[in-house]
């Protein structure tokens, strides 16, 4: 039964008692065990965050974020086109991109709106609970050799990224009709480290991850990693897309004036895995509190955790060596007291830039970038 109220709470929009057309209650769809069903069509699953375990989140488990529904693309007539501001526009197909020397990189993924479910008031958009992040091992081609090979015009500005999904936003704002989910990244932040991936943990992509071909774009959150690679455009002015400007955009404050800006890289974020929420834990005892933070470009520096309601902070044990644009496990050991009663336990991280997460919500993110300190209640006893 437990699956059931997943599916209830997780879609949000159903009445108590409904059930979903071919999902049947109690029962685990084949595909998604041990995944929280947050949508349907298209589906969106998160991982629970509490059964974090290891380091890297296996492809199975991984949260899957996708606007429209899954392009069915055969890997073998799939091409890519790279076109724009270029000198050489070309397409190319699997075989000869995986023929080009590959990388493999460790990076995150953090969904823009994970945590969504926590902001007060209720914001617009699925209401994550803290499992639509991941970290994983990618290979494929860094998209610079690409953009060598093509060659750039001169006044090249942006890299269009477009993937091959597409649909209709209906809700307001409405999208102009029918458009592919697509975004930009600046041409140094292209070059530098965005990775075009065929594998995700050592296995060719599965559909729901973006096969054949996706981007990663490390320490950026997950909705500038275009997944159905179809086209690759190299722009010379801003591209100002739907999901740029009118979704994944919050307010900058400039001289006091705000404008509103594209969302890209991740805040300095620590999640706790365990305690979960309400858990209940022994009274007078040791018990292990641990979780995941990240930096986006940065590097997570320090953990700390609180027991009291944020008076006192006690530094955390960083698991590991930290490795570029991956998340960095860590843990605490906590002598519980010996008064039983509710407790508030909460984990604040910091980067090597001095960004620290903040306590309280800034509401100009509007309904993204949820990254202050989040607490978890819970109860000894
Ligand atoms: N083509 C395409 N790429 C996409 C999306 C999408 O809907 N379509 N969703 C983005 C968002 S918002 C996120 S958070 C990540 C999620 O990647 P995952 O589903 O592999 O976890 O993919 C991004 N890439
Ligand atoms: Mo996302």
């Amino acid at each position: 039964m437990t699956r059931r109220r997943d599916f209830l709470i997780g879609m949000g929009v159903l009445p108590l008692g409904a059930v979903l057309p071919h999902v049947r209650a109690g029962e685990e769809t084949t595909r998604v065990p041990g995944l929280i069903v947050r949508g349907v069509e298209p589906e969106n699953l998160e991982f629970p965050f509490e059964s974090l375990d290891r380091f890297v989140i296996p492809n199975g488990r991984f949260y899957v974020r996708s606007h429209f529904a899954v392009p069915r693309m055969e890997a073998s007539s799939w091409r890519m086109e790279v076109a724009g501001a270029v000198e050489q526009p070309f397409r190319i197909g699997l075989d000869d991109l995986k023929k080009m020397p590959s990388r493999t990189i460790t990076a995150m993924l953090e969904c823009s709106g994970n945590g969504r479910v926590n902001l007060v008031p209720k914001a617009k958009g699925i209401l994550w609970d803290s499992g639509a992040v991941g970290n994983a091992e990618w290979t494929g081609v860094p998209l610079a050799a690409l953009l060598e090979r093509a060659g750039l015009k001169e006044g090249a500005l942006e890299v269009v990224l477009e993937g091959a999904d597409k649909g209709r936003v209906e809700e307001e704002p409405k999208s102009p009709g029918e458009i592919h989910f697509a975004r930009s990244i600046p041409l140094e932040k292209a070059r530098r480290d965005v990775l075009l991936a065929y594998q995700m943990n050592g296995e060719d992509l599965s559909p729901e991850h973006g096969a054949p071909l996706r981007a990663i774009v490390p320490g950026w959150y997950g909705m500038a990693s275009i997944k159905w690679l179809g086209r690759i455009l190299v722009v010379d002015r801003p591209f100002a897309g739907y999901f740029q400007t009118l979704d994944y955009s919050y307010f900058e404050r400039r001289d006091g004036l705000p404008s509103l800006v594209s969302t890209g890289e991740n805040e300095v974020k620590s999640q706790i895995a365990r305690p979960a929420r309400d858990e209940a834990i022994p009274r007078n005892s040791d018990y292990r509190v641990h979780g995941a933070a990240w930096a986006g470009e940065s590097e997570v520096s320090r953990v700390e955790v609180s027991t009291d309601g944020g008076k006192d902070w006690a530094v955390a044990k960083l698991v590991g060596e930290p490795i570029p644009h991956a998340w960095r496990l860590w843990e605490w050991t906590w002598k519980t007291p010996k008064q039983v009663g509710p407790l508030i336990v909460m984990a604040r991280a910091t980067d090597r830039r001095g960004r620290v997460q903040p306590m309280k919500r800034d509401p100009d993110r509007r309904n993204g970038m949820i990254s202050h300190v989040l607490p978890v209640r819970v109860e000894i006893s």
